[in-house]
């Protein structure tokens, strides 16, 4: 007979929840006979100390988010574990009933907490729960060397040091190339909006392509991706919104004063990542207007003065001659689309045009340049030799052009080059728009196109030269 319901956790003046989504830490057991973890009791200590772990999003398939084969299929044994920080209101009054409950969990799952046993269930599907207030409660406030504590916060850090040359981008003291992508918050049925499971197969993803860096084009994405960027080493050009200041009224009085408040709360807010290496203020403004120049000046000023530790950029598409912002930058980063916007079909043009475009801003301004953005789209499945645009030989023959510049002038002051884009993404109806912008690497879903695999083999290549 049943005992009793298994209520729903739902929040009231009585009831308090915590949620425990988010990333665990994961590990399969691809021993012989799948008992390694039993044997070895990984239940006893923080997993992390009894061998590697991922970062596993939950609620997810394991399966679904990684890049790796072997657990696409894997059956047996998995481990799952995670750190909570309970308020010290549940363990310190022990009328309190502290319950574990597991929405639902696949297919055989064993509890453990702080090492305790705490419950078994058989089946997926449906909750099941433990009540955990004798191990979590102690009876006792959280004291320090002078008292009870009345607030707790813990920051994780990271101690680098950027520095820029005349040619060179140095982070901790040694030349750094940036070879990686141009990104977006986007993905099909959620459109922009923060997702762990998504987050993790876009990591999953940068790891497999061997990207270093990317650029949060074109506005600060949340938090929780800085981070995962501080602990995995990829290094960020934090962009603000600054997109479409294409008017010359864009740059008027109220406009600036807007932009410089939102320069203040992304340094506020990013400051203390160590992954975000330099703050791009604009992407593609006219900065060949009149007003821009004293625009960027002040914007530049302004933003070097919230953060002295980091340089600051925009992101160009004027004339090298006409570019009113170029001046009071610390990184030239220019975005170019040979063969794409111009001269279409012809790919024979972009090494002379490529080559001309960094001779011509290094001359200029003597300050090391990064290709913030090149690209082509293409169709997944569309396939055309010789190439043709949207095909997907077009778009590999295309980044392969590219290359063969950037190689030549990375050896001098190129520093880097992020491709546009890492995936395709949802767009305005336009005629250049196929169903969104397809300039993507891997389609909205994340499965490569021919051009990734082409990425994928040369920046394991930068990574072994440069590091
Ligand atoms: C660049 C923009 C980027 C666009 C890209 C394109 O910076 O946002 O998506 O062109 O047209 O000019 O694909």
């Amino acid at each position: 007979a049943l005992r009793g319901g298994m209520l729903y956790p739902r929040e009231s003046p009585s009831r308090e929840r915590k949620e425990l989504h988010g990333l665990w830490s994961f590990r399969a057991d691809f021993s012989e006979n799948r008992q390694r973890g039993f044997e070895q009791r990984w239940y006893r200590s923080p997993l992390r100390e009894s061998g590697p772990t991922l970062d596993m999003p939950v609620p997810s398939s394991f399966n679904d988010v990684g890049q790796d084969r072997q657990l696409r299929s894997f059956v047996g044994w998995v481990w799952y574990e995670r750190e909570v920080t309970l308020p010290q209101r549940w363990t310190q009054d022990l009328g309190t009933r502290v319950v574990l409950r597991i929405g639902s969990a696949h297919y055989y799952a064993i509890v453990w907490v702080n090492g305790v046993h705490v419950v078994e269930h058989e089946g997926g599907h449906l909750p099941f729960e433990a009540d955990i207030s004798k191990l979590v409660q102690s009876g006792l406030t959280t004291q320090t060397a002078a008292g009870p504590v009345s607030d707790f916060y813990t920051l994780p850090v990271g101690i680098r040091t950027i520095e820029v040359t005349e040619h060179q981008f140095l982070i901790n003291g040694k030349p750094f190339y940036f070879h990686g992508v141009n990104k977006h918050e986007d993905a099909d049925i959620r459109g922009r909006g923060f997702d762990w499971a998504l987050l993790v197969k876009d990591f999953n993803l940068l790891r497999w392509l061997g990207a270093n860096a990317f650029r949060t084009s074109h506005y600060p994405y949340a938090e929780e991706v800085l981070q995962l960027c501080d602990r995995y080493g990829i290094v960020v050009i934090d962009e603000s919104p600054g997109v479409g200041i294409v008017l010359a009224q864009s740059y008027g009085n109220q406009s600036l004063q807007h932009h410089l408040e939102v320069m203040g709360e992304l340094v506020r807010r990013d400051k203390n990542h160590p992954a975000v290496v330099m703050w791009s203020v604009a992407n593609e403004p006219a900065s060949f207007l009149p007003p821009a120049g004293y625009y960027f000046k002040t914007l530049i000023a302004h933003t070097k003065a919230l953060d002295p530790s980091r340089p600051v950029t925009f992101v160009t598409n004027s004339n090298y001659e006409a570019d009113l912002g170029a001046p009071y930058v610390d990184v030239i980063c220019v975005n170019s689309y040979y063969s794409w916007y111009h001269d279409y079909g012809h790919l024979e043009v972009i090494p002379l045009q490529l080559a001309t475009q960094f001779e011509n801003w290094y001359r200029t301004y003597q300050k090391p340049i990064i290709q913030s953005e090149y690209g082509a789209g293409a169709i997944p499945g569309f396939h055309q030799d010789p190439p043709v645009m949207f095909s997907e030989e077009y778009q590999k023959a295309l980044l392969q052009q590219y290359h063969m510049v950037l190689d030549e002038k990375r050896k001098n002051y190129v520093v880097g080059e992020l491709v546009w884009n890492f995936a395709d993404f949802m767009t305005d109806q336009a005629p250049q728009r196929v169903m969104g912008n397809k300039k993507g690497i891997f389609t909205r879903q994340r499965q490569p196109k021919a051009a990734a695999f082409l990425l994928r083999e040369r920046y394991w290549r930068l990574a072994n030269d440069t590091w």
